[in-house]
């Protein structure tokens, strides 16, 4: 992937194991133009195969102002449904891509930028962080994924009230909410990010690949095709020679234990 004025891909780690991906639209608060949509896309379809998470950060004050919306107004029916679909196939590859992503919230969350936040695995956001859907106030709908994602983070009658009011929420409200599962002092979030990145890439792929596609696909099933798929899924990851010798690690005593947080 060539790094562009609007996205930027860097390799970290020993093994070019981290890959940092940061949005480099600072002027217009990293707003996501057709442009970045599809440089989204191809640079989480190019990943090189050393990678096994990613950290997702907007540079500048704010994290995404969304929708470019300096492109919204010579669309027509068929172009908005088209772009909408642009935006779910590259969120899509964000999702279910092939690696973990942790995203690194500060300043505006905002519309889009909320979708594409929501689209990651982990969200840490910092003191400055606030979330908004504007879209309602705007005249528009979400069209990233964001009826779908966001009601599973925080439940349909929040996601409702942020649209139809344009309630504002701040950092601590939005960890609180559950919009963010980490919540670390104002210009942290990077690092905090990057560290749980560093976690998450020592975990056994399979398990990692086990979290990102079936576990939201179980949650989705009726039960009793979820407990099925579970099945077939644990029997997969622990057949794997990686789950056999951590096991054994542990049986050893060469594993550390669970400790308290
Ligand atoms: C933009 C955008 C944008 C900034 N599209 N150009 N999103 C919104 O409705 C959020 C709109 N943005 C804002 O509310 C504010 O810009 C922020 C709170 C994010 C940041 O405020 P601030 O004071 O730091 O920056 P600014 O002065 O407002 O903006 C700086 C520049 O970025 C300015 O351009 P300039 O040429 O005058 O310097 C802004 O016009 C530009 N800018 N945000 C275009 N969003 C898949 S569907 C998703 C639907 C949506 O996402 S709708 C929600 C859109």
């Amino acid at each position: 992937m060539k790094n562009t004025d609007i996205i930027h891909l860097e390799l970290r780690g020993e093994h070019k194991e981290i890959a940092v991906i940061r949005l480099t639209r600072k002027a217009k608060r990293n707003a996501i133009n057709d442009a970045l949509v599809l440089a989204l896309r191809n640079l989480f379809d190019g990943l090189p195969t050393t990678v096994r998470a990613a950290v997702l950060d907007g540079e500048g004050e704010h994290f995404c102002a969304g929708l470019d919306l300096s492109e919204l107004t010579e669309r027509d029916a068929g172009q908005g449904l088209h772009h909408s679909r642009m935006w779910h196939a590259a969120l899509e590859r964000v999702q279910f891509g092939p690696v973990p992503v942790i995203a690194a919230l500060h300043g505006a969350v905002v519309g889009g930028g909320l979708e594409l936040a929501s689209a990651c695995h982990i969200r840490v956001a910092d003191d400055s962080t606030f979330y908004a859907l504007p879209e309602g106030s705007r005249g528009i709908f979400v069209g990233g994924g964001g009826s779908v994602r966001i009601p599973k983070l925080i439940g349909v009658a929040r996601m409702t009230d942020m649209m139809l009011t344009g309630r504002v929420y701040n950092a601590q409200d939005g960890e609180r909410i559950g919009l963010a599962q980490y919540l670390v002092p104002q210009g942290q979030a990077f690092e905090k990010a990057f560290e749980l990145a560093v976690r998450v890439a020592q975990n056994a792929p399979l398990t990692n690949y086990a979290l990102m596609h079936a576990l939201p696909r179980i949650a989705e099933q009726p039960a009793d095709h979820g407990l099925f798929t579970e099945s077939m899924m644990a029997a997969i990851a622990q057949s794997a020679p990686e789950a056999k010798s951590r096991v054994k690690a542990f049986l050893d005593g060469k594993a550390a234990k669970v400790s308290k947080g």
